[in-house]
């Protein structure tokens, strides 16, 4: 069986969602990000993953898979029925790979994991100085689409999903782009993210650390 260690509302949250809307079972191990404890069985999470972040899925031949754009793929592939990825050929595959880079790096490592991790007001003022104009680029392309990428549900939307949960605690309110307030909406109200996010909601709150 696939297992994923993840930490309750990180970016690992993503992986989970798309898990749950291919409709695969996998194991779950939560992972204190601070202590880099796994807490199943108290094991030290660098013997995971020299990375020491999640999430890493572990694959049916025993394989490890980290970084998110990569786990993400992996999981849409393994059930193509699902639609989670536009299959290999197809052109919108690369706007796939575009938008998981764009949320991975522009919106997840320039400002959620400075903000949760420095905290600190002078290493962040870049990162706060440019997250509205990175905010854009998403609130625009949504201002007519239902969806990141085509026409239904792909693995790109739980990323962003993730991604813009976590907007709110690093003191960005959405509502000033009214397409992604609407789009986050949407997304929570898909049966799966509702169930993922509860879960890691009722984990998170019994533990104290960093969600990105
Ligand atoms: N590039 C990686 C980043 C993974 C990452 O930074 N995960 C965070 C949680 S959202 C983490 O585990 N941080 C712990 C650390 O960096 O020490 C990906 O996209 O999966």
């Amino acid at each position: 069986m696939l297992q994923l260690y993840f930490s309750p509302m990180a970016c690992s949250l993503a992986s989970r969602i798309a898990l749950m809307e291919a409709g695969l079972d996998a194991r779950y191990h939560l992972v204190h990000l601070r202590t880099k404890q796994v807490v199943d069985d108290d094991s030290d999470f660098h013997q995971i993953s020299p990375k020491a972040a999640v999430p890493v899925l572990v694959l049916e031949n025993g394989e490890r898979l980290t970084e998110s754009a990569a786990v993400l793929q992996y999981i849409a592939d393994l059930k193509p029925d699902a639609g989670l990825a536009p299959r290999p050929g197809d052109p919108d595959r690369y706007r796939l790979q575009e938008w998981l880079s764009f949320v991975g790096s522009e919106i997840h490592k320039a400002f959620l994991f400075p903000t949760f991790w420095y905290k600190d007001d002078a290493s962040l003022a870049k990162p706060r100085a440019r997250i509205g104009r990175t905010l854009s680029v998403p609130a625009a392309h949504l201002a007519d689409r239902k969806f990141l990428v085509g026409d239904s549900f792909t693995v790109a939307d739980a990323h962003l999903t993730w991604a813009l949960l976590l907007l709110g605690a690093a003191g960005v309110d959405i509502a000033q782009w009214p397409s992604l307030a609407a789009y986050l909406q949407r997304m929570q109200a898909r049966p799966m993210v509702r169930d993922a996010v509860a879960t890691e909601m009722a984990l998170r709150r019994t533990m104290a650390t960093s969600p990105a």
